[in-house]
């Protein structure tokens, strides 16, 4: 979209705000400095927050295996899988600055609860055979989210999206490539991947968000071409991919209700426990204080790293200039 006139607030913000539903409309990208709404960039701040923190978070629980993984190859792929989810907090992080919303600002609404981060992050990995699930359903869920993000009408968070989806994708197949060993192996692992199945397969639906009726954003934000999909439909999207994967994997769903829809061309799949979302989101999920306590105590103990960067960029400006 061509840059217009920031908003000074004084005038009147008709012409502008013709301009920017045209561009959205013609399905143009909005920039940094073009004028938006303010809902609509107080929106963007508060998902692309929401994702960045989620990243972040979401490191911890794979993080958790990284010293008992069972080969040399298995740790190295870990490692990186769990460095590259920090790289994509630093990529979303960066987005929302370029809306204005300082990183700083961020953290202190993630430390102190004011801003959320994904619910699937608050269950325990409690076997190896974790890792893999995360892999396969987690990543894959994240990837049928994210796909059509890099869609979206905000340009840094779609551009960024783009790198995102790729690295989610080998992560995904990471995971599918670590479940489809262990459920090939011994009894006991195959026994250890099924329950892991088991644990992950509900608690990931979830991560689309709550039902269409109820998402109380989605409305306004498909309009702004910010999310191109419902949860509802991203979530049937991802349970008819995930179905075949299962057979192929020679594991099963822990769903009774599910089947294929002829006359729907879709999965029919059985109620989701909305209460048990609720309650995540409320703080009372396995492992929020852990994960919260842990993001804490990660930052206070960077402190010196912030404060060094810091004095470097000062002592390095000073010379250059
Ligand atoms: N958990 O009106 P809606 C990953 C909140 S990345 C917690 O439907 P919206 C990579 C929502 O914020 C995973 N809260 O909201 C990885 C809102 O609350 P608010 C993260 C949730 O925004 C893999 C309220 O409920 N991905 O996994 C959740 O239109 C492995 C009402 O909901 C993203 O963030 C939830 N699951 O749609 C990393 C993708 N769902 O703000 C490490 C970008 C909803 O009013 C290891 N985000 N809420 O207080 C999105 O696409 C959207 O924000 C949705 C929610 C679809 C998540």
């Amino acid at each position: 979209m061509t840059t217009m006139a920031p908003d000074t607030g004084a005038q009147d913000t008709a012409g502008y705000e013709a301009v920017f539903d045209a561009a959205v409309a013609a399905e143009e990208r909005i920039e940094p400095r073009d004028w938006m709404p303010d809902a609509y960039r107080a929106t963007l701040v508060r998902q692309i927050a929401q994702h960045a923190h989620s990243e972040i978070i979401g490191m911890q629980p794979e993080a958790n295996w990284i010293t008992r993984a069972p080969s040399l190859r298995r740790k190295a792929i870990l490692m990186a899988k769990v460095q590259d989810e920090a790289g994509h907090g630093l990529y979303l992080y960066s987005a929302a600055e370029t809306l204005g919303t300082g990183r700083d600002e961020l953290l202190d609404k993630l430390h102190s609860g004011r801003q959320k981060y994904s619910s699937i992050f608050n269950y325990p990995t409690l076997t190896w055979a974790d890792v893999g699930a995360i892999g396969w359903l987690v990543d894959g869920a994240a990837i049928t989210n994210q796909v059509p993000l890099c869609r979206c009408s905000y340009g840094p968070y779609a551009r960024a999206m783009v790198r995102i989806c790729k690295e989610e994708s080998f992560h995904q197949r990471q995971g599918y490539e670590l479940l489809l060993a262990l459920s090939r192996g011994t009894e006991a692992q195959h026994a250890m991947a099924q329950d892991a199945v088991n644990r992950w397969w509900w608690p990931s639906l979830m991560m689309f968000g709550p039902p269409d009726a109820e998402s109380s954003h989605s409305a306004q934000s498909m309009a702004w071409k910010i999310k191109r999909h419902s949860n509802d439909e991203l979530r049937q999207r991802f349970v008819d991919i995930c179905v075949p994967q299962a057979a192929s994997l020679g594991l099963t769903l822990p769903d009774p209700d599910l089947r294929w829809n002829e006359e729907r061309g879709q999965h029919d799949f059985g109620a989701i426990d909305w209460t048990e979302f609720q309650e995540v989101l409320r703080g009372n999920g396995p492992c929020n204080d852990q994960r919260i306590g842990q993001r804490r105590r990660a930052h206070e103990e960077g402190a010196w790293v912030r404060e060094a960067a810091a004095a470097y960029a000062a002592k390095h400006g000073k010379a250059t200039a």
